[in-house]
């Protein structure tokens, strides 16, 4: 069935009546979206079958890529235009007397992850879609994603998210293929006809039911899924209890099973060894393996080949104990040896490595595992002392390379050493990153596996992150490369650097941010109410609130340009539009200080004439994925300035380059690809490199730049006494100081400061010639290809899946 504007109307009006009993005059835009995420579901959910029998009939290695987190966003938008059928969507629904602009405007963001990490997935779904590689994407269906944004005097405030209420039109349940996890109990071990058996009983039984959502490739037929886990409880509610009168307790088991999928953690790169956190993680990882293996055998009718048609990319740690689950179903239902069993879960598995920040390694305390989980304790317990050997034998008894190796140690279990014992590939995210991995983080497994650890450089869904959100940009690519082949070959990019020279066409690229900056002002009034200065450089800073993205640091150097407009209130400066937009996990008590000084600080800015039209800064609530989608086009500075050697990869880094951002950045993660991309024309480098800050870390005293630096000086002093509002700011102007309970200024801000503000200052000078910062836009777009999820996905296809794809 092909689909035009006619049949889409037609579909449309017939769900509107089936499901909601009304008609297209009757239905609310509530309605009318929901209808029409049903119709491209229905779309979808027919290819989707198509696809899994080609696969299954073909034989085909599918990938398994499993995630606590797909930050997906919206969908209705992006998956019309992966089907081809955005402007007949756009023409149906506005004959039927809807606007296309305002239903994608309503639909809720599926916000089912933190940041970096959760967005990745999503990308790479769209990619892998795209590519035509059979894969599944696996999380948990939370109720409540990542918590709503409020600025409440200052301070963050957290609100609930329920996306489902409008978001759920793109899920299908599926009962029937639902599976059962077991938590707690006891396990014996019997002799059964010469067979050792292993007896798991007295456990609490939970249900994880699927719940789809269909993913749409571009440019081909081949649809993919998200499968989306829900907890419920197998019974209803404990009639014995209930007959007792006790009614409260009589669905205390049910209420235990909803909230394992009721809400993500909030905490980004921080690691908190909490019991509901450790039930979500087997919950997910017990349903996917187990729903894995049953439609393998399904198929192939034995799990002995599993490792050959299948590979399982575990995203971070989170997902580690699909290692022992794997080796738990081949071994006790499946019946294989030891050997067998590892020999399969070695070869299926890899895992991608996303962060090196101590905080965020996961190590579950052993008591915790051996309560929830006694059956895969046993299991990790057996992989780790296997491992052990191995590492004594290769290191000679080396009790220093055994320490840190071990997987159990110190009463807990160390989730990265697992997934290096028990994977094919260990990847990091940028170069930097996986040399970092390489060499220090996990330098003594490299040594014993150099093979096991590879690089692949993060990417993003350009389709979504250039082509939808950018049209304007978008007409000039396809007017200048003669047509749209970028889509798919995002190398072709590069043909736009041929027009460098071009004063018409770089003319046009600043028409078009000007344009994208006056949507964004628009669309920033009516969210929050702010008036953006549109004449000043957009000069963002977007990203999760983190000591060691240094967003601090961005607002020492505007207090310093603040202190020296107030110095000479008539200099004459070229003005600057500052954004934030940032989330702090709930109980990061520093992330949240530093939101509430950058509202000080934005307070006294714009309240204060002699800033009017030179200076503004906005702290910009709830930053999510729909509100990127608006502000990446609008962006002419990236602030990219963590502390060089902390940031993994970041892919925020490339939507800005990609839409004609320039970076101000340290040589950190994919910035340095970036940068070997650009070279030193085209982008504002600052700052230590990761070698450097490593080595100052062990002889740092903030307190020489403190007194050298004159500016820096005064700009401490004011955080320390605080800004028109009355708030003061001593406890951070004493971290950076002093330290506290940490050391002194651990992510060297001070440190980076001069050399920071100097960048800034070449920036801005670089923008005083318009023509020559728009030239140097155009390079950016037009060598961002690189950094397409589908060059990443390809790499993963060649290097660890050893899959085919659409080239
Ligand atoms: C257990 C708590 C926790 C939660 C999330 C620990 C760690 C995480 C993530 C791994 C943090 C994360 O999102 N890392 C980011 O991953 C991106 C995708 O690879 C990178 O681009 C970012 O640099 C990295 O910070």
């Amino acid at each position: 069935m092909t689909y035009n504007k006619e049949a889409l109307k037609e579909a449309i009006v017939q769900k509107l009546r089936l499901n909601y009993g009304c008609t297209e005059q009757q239905a609310n835009d509530g309605e009318m979206l929901k209808a029409c995420a049903m119709v491209l579901r229905d779309i979808m959910a027919e290819r989707g079958v198509q696809t899994r029998l080609d696969t299954n009939r073909q034989e085909k290695r599918k990938v398994h890529y499993m995630s606590m987190e797909f930050l997906m966003g919206r969908s209705l938008m992006k998956n019309a235009y992966n089907l081809g059928l955005l402007e007949p969507l756009r023409e149906a629904v506005g004959e039927l007397g809807f606007k296309a602009a305002d239903l994608f405007d309503m639909e809720p963001d599926a916000g089912l992850g933190n940041g970096g990490l959760g967005r990745l997935a999503a990308c790479y779904l769209d990619s892998m879609t795209t590519l035509d590689i059979p894969a599944t994407g696996y999380s948990i269906c939370y109720e409540l994603g990542i918590f709503k944004q409020k600025i409440v005097e200052g301070q963050q405030v957290e609100l609930p998210d329920d996306w489902k209420n409008l978001g759920d039109a793109w899920l299908m349940p599926k009962p029937q293929e639902a599976e059962e996890i077991h938590f707690g109990g006891k396990v014996r071990t019997r002799w059964d006809n010469g067979h050792h058996m292993v007896v798991h009983e007295d456990y609490t039984r939970v249900l994880a039911i699927p719940c789809d959502m269909e993913v749409a490739g571009y440019g081909t037929e081949h649809v993919n899924t998200l499968r989306l886990w829900d907890a419920k409880s197998p019974k209803p509610i404990d009639m014995q209890l209930f007959r007792a009168g006790q009614y409260l307790q009589a669905s205390e088991e049910q209420a235990m099973a909803d909230v394992i999928s009721k809400i993500l953690y909030p905490e980004d790169n921080h690691y908190e060894g909490k019991s509901l956190r450790l039930k979500q993680q087997y919950f997910f990882v017990s349903a996917t393996v187990q729903s894995i293996t049953r439609q393998h055998i399904e198929v192939y009718g034995t799990l002995k080949n599993f490792h050959e048609k299948n590979v399982i990319q575990i995203n971070d740690t989170h997902p580690a104990l699909v290692i022992p689950e794997l080796m738990r179903i081949l071994i006790d239902d499946a019946g294989m040896n030891w050997e067998e069993a590892w020999h399969i879960t070695k070869n299926a598995v890899a895992y991608t490595n996303h962060t090196v920040l101590a905080e965020a390694l996961e190590c579950w305390p052993q008591k915790l595992m051996e309560e929830l989980l006694p059956r895969v304790w046993q299991i990790i317990q057996e992989i780790s002392k296997r491992w052990q050997e191995r590492v004594e034998g290769f290191y000679h008894g080396d009790m220093q390379k055994v320490e840190k190796m071990a997987i159990i140690w110190g009463g807990s279990v160390r989730m990265a050493n697992l997934c290096i014992a028990g994977g094919t590939a260990v990847n990091g995210v940028s170069a930097l990153h996986s040399d970092i991995l390489r060499n220090d983080v996990f330098r003594d497994a490299c040594v014993m596996e150099p093979e096991k650890f590879k690089n692949v450089t993060n990417g993003i869904d350009h389709r979504r992150w250039l082509a939808q959100i950018n049209p304007g940009l978008d007409s000039l690519i396809c007017e200048l490369t003669g047509g749209n082949d970028y889509l798919t070959v995002p190398q072709k990019l590069r043909e736009l650097e041929s027009y460098a020279d071009d004063a018409a066409v770089l003319k046009r690229l600043e028409e078009i941010k000007q344009q994208n900056k006056e949507a964004f002002a628009k669309f920033a009034k009516r969210q929050q109410g702010v008036v953006l200065n549109t004449n000043g450089i957009f000069d963002v800073q977007v990203k999760r609130l983190h000591e060691y993205k240094r967003q601090l640091l961005n607002v020492l150097h505007i207090i310093s340009l603040y202190l020296q407009l107030k110095d000479h209130p008539d200099m004459e400066m070229v003005p600057q539009t500052f954004l934030f937009g940032a989330k702090a996990a709930p109980g990061y008590a520093v992330a949240k200080r530093i939101i509430q000084l950058i509202n000080s600080l934005a307070d006294e800015i714009n309240n204060n004439p002699i800033c009017k039209d030179k200076l503004q800064v906005v702290f910009l609530e709830n930053y999510r994925v729909s509100m990127a989608e608006m502000l990446m086009p609008a962006s002419e500075v990236s602030q990219q300035i963590s502390t060089a050697g902390k940031e993994a990869s970041g892919t925020g880094n490339m939507k800005f380059m990609m839409n004609g951002a320039l970076t101000v950045g340290t040589l950190d993660g994919a910035n340095v690809e970036m940068h070997e991309m650009l070279g030193d024309e085209n982008i504002f480098l600052f700052g230590l490199t990761a070698d450097e800050a490593a080595r100052l870390s062990t002889n740092y005293d903030p307190m020489l730049f403190y007194n050298r630096d004159g500016m820096l000086r005064r700009v401490l002093d004011q955080i320390k006494h605080g800004f028109r509002d009355g708030k003061t700011y001593e406890d951070l102007y004493q971290r950076l100081l002093y330290g506290a309970n940490c050391p002194a200024d651990q992510y060297l801000l001070l440190a980076d400061f001069g050399s920071y503000c100097a960048a800034e200052q070449r920036m801005v000078n670089t923008y005083r010639n318009r023509e020559q910062w728009n030239k140097m836009s155009l390079r950016n777009i037009a060598r961002s290809g690189i950094f397409a999820a589908d060059r990443s996905i390809a790499e993963y296809a060649e290097n660890i899946w050893h899959v085919p794809y659409k080239k």
